[in-house]
């Protein structure tokens, strides 16, 4: 039976030592402020946009929630952005994804200012990410390696399958494994021979988005297994991208969901916008 790698509480952690940093920076009266907006009333992003915002209140960040109605243009939304891009009391901003059709998300995301982008999507930060030279992490991918870290998994010549390339998770995961010397596989929906690939992985990172798209005959004998996937099964039940029974049976380490990455990616929202914080007061 695998290790849990209890998210949760590695995020509680996490989320301490950003409450300690946060009430230091009090001290010298410096605030630290996140604003977060949302377009639309998808029932999932309200959920994470509620926990980003539960977690501002435990780490002492203060937040300011924008939530737009789905019928907002384009222009209103770049506008607001412009607006948080110019008032210096707000560190960090975030548009959650995904946003209305009619919006343009690349446009939305080239118009947060790089040094507020705590979601690190902005080109000049994925640029950054790429060289290996940063200062914002993407929340979802930083949030896998801490979580990694803090388990005391060495990552340094293991051969590492990323299931999934999107610009959020997979792309980014892959940048930050190859940073820390990982062997790195990245698969995806055109990918022949997937689970033969899978099955030479010491550390499968699974982001794909479907229930149970990971079974136990894809795993090796005690891999660690990285689930990044959020989705409902038809019971309505809240699972990741890895059949977690009978995976759990084979891999020495597993993530559960939820309480696996999930509340780690917002741990490390907090941890960005801290950093925000810190670069815009010439502290770092
Ligand atoms: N801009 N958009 C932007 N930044 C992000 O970092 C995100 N993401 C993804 C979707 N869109 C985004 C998130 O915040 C996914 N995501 C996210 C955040 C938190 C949780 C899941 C996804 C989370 O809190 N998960 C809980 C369960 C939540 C539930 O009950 O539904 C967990 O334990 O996994």
């Amino acid at each position: 039976m695998a290790q849990i790698i209890d998210g949760k509480n590695i995020s509680s952690l996490v989320k301490e030592d950003v409450k300690k940093e946060i009430e230091a920076l009090k001290q010298q009266n410096i605030k630290v402020c996140l604003a977060v907006i949302i377009v639309g009333d998808d029932p999932a992003s309200k959920v994470y946009v509620g926990n980003k915002k539960k977690a501002c209140e435990a780490t002492g960040i203060e937040s300011l929630e924008y939530a737009l109605p789905a019928d907002t243009t384009e222009e209103e939304l770049l506008c607001l952005i412009e607006k948080l891009n110019n008032d210096p009391a707000v560190n960090g901003i975030l548009c959650q994804l995904p946003l209305p059709k009619h919006i343009n998300e690349k446009r939305v995301i080239n118009t947060i200012s790089a040094k507020k982008d705590v979601d690190a999507f902005h080109p000049e930060n994925v640029g950054h990410i790429m060289i290996g030279d940063y200062t914002f992490l993407p929340c979802t991918p930083a949030g896998v390696m801490e979580m990694l870290e803090r388990t005391g998994i060495e990552v340094q010549g293991k051969h590492c399958v990323i299931v999934g390339r999107s610009n959020i998770v997979g792309k980014p995961a892959a940048a930050l494994m190859l940073n820390k010397s990982a062997t790195v596989t990245v698969c995806h929906s055109k990918t022949v021979n997937l689970k033969e690939i899978c099955l030479t992985a010491d550390i499968l990172i699974a982001a794909v988005g479907r229930a149970n798209f990971i079974t136990a005959d894809m795993v090796r004998q005690d891999a660690i297994v990285i689930d990044v996937g959020i989705n409902r099964n038809e019971q309505g039940k809240l699972c990741g991208d890895v059949d977690f029974e009978a995976v759990s049976q084979k891999a020495s380490h597993i993530t559960p969901v939820p309480g696996g990455v999930g509340p780690m990616t917002i741990a490390m929202l907090m941890k960005n916008t801290l950093t925000a914080a810190k670069q815009q007061n010439n502290l770092i």
